[in-house]
């Protein structure tokens, strides 16, 4: 039966009398059909893949910020450097990044003589991102300030073009910058000269990178109450360190910046925030000999899997005190402040790359006969994307920019409190947008988005930690209320005087005036909110931290920074449509949960109720 159907199908007519020239024909089609299952195996490709050019030269949201923002000199430099590294990271280092991933590093605890040895093997590729991230100088250009407060912004662009290309070299360079940072505002002693040389050099030979262990057994949030490790000072006047660092990043640094607790005379160590001090230390000596440090094993991680991350014991590493005594925390938030930066940079880059290569399919991927780009649904589910990305690219450029100017000294006293608040603000709403950007751009390849050798699986791996590392979103969420307090509401009137003043440039633009008002609204709700909340207790402003802070994120980057570059006289009709699409999101959620008294009386006791079910 189903041979004559296969027949039919084919328009062959198997009437009494005809069964020889039908069997001929029939063999016919059978070869057909065989011919064609056999050319299949042979066509590899049968989808085309999507592609990236030069993410210079095809990001336009970048390039007329920088043609808006730097003075046209430096611009013309930046330019030039910045298109040649688009090609560099097009034809040398992707491929390199995609090598990082399938040769991970290997740990081998001991050698084939049972000698210890805890040697953490990595690839070549990655040694070869090392030396590339000095060539490029990813670090050295934010320290040596050669375009003043532009420099730090210039390094920032560089490396969120690195980034999703770098096979997760930018996690060492994150620390690296840190560490750098908190040497430099340690004005650079003469005992840490050599360190930031190191840190901050070009020269491939004598780059070095830093890890930064903060985290212990006891867990990374609350460092305070969950650092062990205990300091004793020698007679030379250094340390010896003695702990169990639990989650060590890029382990094959080549230095180290650590809290750990003095111990007196008695052995006996101040607990708390307050019994922490900040020490500079060396992995290894100069034959390679670990310093006096034991790798337990190489943590096994969802993603980010081409950098080693260790479990460590410390069993009296040599080291150096460099904070005051007991001002561990206060020292090491310079490297945190960089560190969260760099995760800003990680999310905006691989948003961009995953919406990149979701717009080049588009224009390649038939199906129910059309491109994808020429169906309306798929491509309004990109622009939400776009608009995503655009607005965290400019909150992160926002950020470097009022760092350049803190580093170089022309930050006013109001612009260094913004940059204290934004860093948080904006660590903690990037992680969260670049996990669902991800994850929907995923969708947008159908299934070939779920295939490891797509490539497009390891992007999500990498995006998940964003939210995660370097303080995860409540602890964040609580870090701006801390700078709240700190700086005694005084951030708050910063912020809105500042969308304030935006908002009224922003008023010249008459396509502009829907997304103005809502922001207007936006912020007066978010006024009455502060207004209520100052007469709450403390409970209801921590339950209100979250959404406190997703307010500040989107009123800050509706106004700012999407309204500010739609009002440029030279904006495209894509900068306004950005701004007014940002705007037709919900630009204040903690009014909108205050309204429902989510935060007051009972709130904690509610909630508990529905997680755990009680009645
Ligand atoms: O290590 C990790 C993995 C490494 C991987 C790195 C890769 C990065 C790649 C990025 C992209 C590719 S993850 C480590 C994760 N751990 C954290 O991020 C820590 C999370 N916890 C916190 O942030 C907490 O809020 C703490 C530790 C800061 C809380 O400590 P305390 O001691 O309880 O907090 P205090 O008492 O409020 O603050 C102590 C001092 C105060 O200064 P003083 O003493 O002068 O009054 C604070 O003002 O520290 C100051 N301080 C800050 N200053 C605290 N936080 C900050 C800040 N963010 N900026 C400025």
């Amino acid at each position: 039966w189903s041979r004559c159907q296969m027949l039919n199908i084919k328009g062959i007519n198997t009437t009494v009398g005809q069964e020889q020239q039908a069997g001929m024909k029939e063999k016919q089609v059978l070869e057909d059909l065989e011919m064609h299952l056999a050319r299949r195996d042979t066509e590899a490709l049968f989808q085309e893949r999507p592609e990236g050019g030069n993410q210079y030269l095809e990001d336009t949201l970048l390039q007329s910020y920088l043609k808006a923002h730097l003075p046209p000199k430096v611009l013309e430099e930046v330019h030039q450097d910045l298109e040649r590294f688009g090609n560099h990271l097009l034809t040398k280092i992707q491929p390199l990044g995609w090598e990082c991933e399938l040769n991970p590093p290997v740990f081998r605890q001991y050698d084939a003589w049972g000698r210890r040895v805890d040697h953490i093997h990595t690839c070549s590729a990655w040694r070869r991102m090392k030396e590339i991230s000095a060539e490029e100088g990813l670090i050295a250009e934010a320290y040596e300030k050669r375009y003043s407060n532009w420099s730090r912004l210039y390094q920032a662009v560089k490396l969120y073009l690195f980034s999703s290309s770098s096979g997760g070299f930018n996690c060492p360079l994150a620390m690296t910058d840190g560490a750098a940072k908190v040497i430099e505002s340690l004005g650079i002693p003469g005992s840490l000269k050599n360190a930031f040389d190191h840190l901050t050099s070009r020269d491939p030979e004598k780059f070095w990178t830093s890890g930064q262990w903060m985290t212990e057994r006891r867990g990374g949030s609350d460092v305070a109450n969950g650092t062990e490790t205990v300091a004793r000072k020698q007679p030379d006047g250094t340390y010896c360190l003695y702990g169990f660092k639990w989650f060590t990043s890029a382990a094959d640094s080549d230095m180290a910046l650590t809290l750990a607790r003095i111990a007196d005379a008695e052995g006996q160590c101040t607990q708390g925030s307050r019994g922490l001090s900040l020490f500079f230390l060396r992995v290894r000596d100069e034959e390679g000999k670990l310093n006096s440090i034991q790798v337990q094993r190489l943590k096994d991680k969802l993603g980010t899997r081409q950098m080693a991350t260790a479990e460590l014991w410390l069993q009296g590493a040599r080291a150096e005190l460099i904070s005051a005594e007991g001002h561990g925390v206060a020292a090491i938030s310079n490297m945190l402040n960089i560190t969260r930066i760099h995760n800003i940079i990680a999310a905006v880059a691989s948003m961009r790359r995953m919406i990149s290569l979701s717009r080049n399919y588009a224009c390649k991927r038939v199906a129910f006969g059309k491109l994808l780009k020429d169906h309306p649904l798929h491509m309004q589910t990109i622009a939400r994307m776009e608009v995503q990305v655009r607005g965290a690219f400019l909150l992160l450029m926002e950020i470097v920019r009022l760092l350049g100017l803190a580093e170089t000294n022309l930050a006013s006293e109001q612009e260094q409190l913004l940059l204290r608040l934004l860093i948080p603000v904006a660590k903690l709403y990037t992680g969260k947008q670049a996990s669902a950007v991800a994850v929907e751009a995923m969708e947008s390849f159908g299934g070939q988005g779920y295939m490891e050798d797509t490539g497009l699986p390891v992007i999500l791996r990498d995006t998940l930690v964003l939210s995660i590392w370097e303080g995860t979103t409540n602890i964040l969420s609580l870090d701006v209320l801390r700078s709240l307090t700190k700086s005694q509401g005084e951030v708050m009137a910063v912020l809105l005087s500042a969308v304030q003043k935006k908002l009224e440039l922003a008023s010249g633009t008459e396509e502009l005036s829907p997304a103005v008002q809502r922001t207007q609204e936006a912020i007066e709700s978010l006024r009455q909110f502060m207004a209520a909340a100052g007469s709450e207790q403390a409970l209801t402003m921590e339950l209100a931290a979250r959404d406190f802070s997703y307010s500040l994120a989107r009123i800050y980057t509706g106004r700012a920074l999407l309204m500010e570059h739609a009002a440029r006289p030279d904006a495209s009709s894509t900068d306004v449509c950005a701004a007014l699409r940002w705007c037709n999101q919900e630009l204040c959620p903690v009014a909108v949960e205050s309204g429902r008294g989510s935060y007051g009386g009972g709130a904690a006791l509610r909630d508990s109720a529905l997680v755990f079910g009680n009645s």
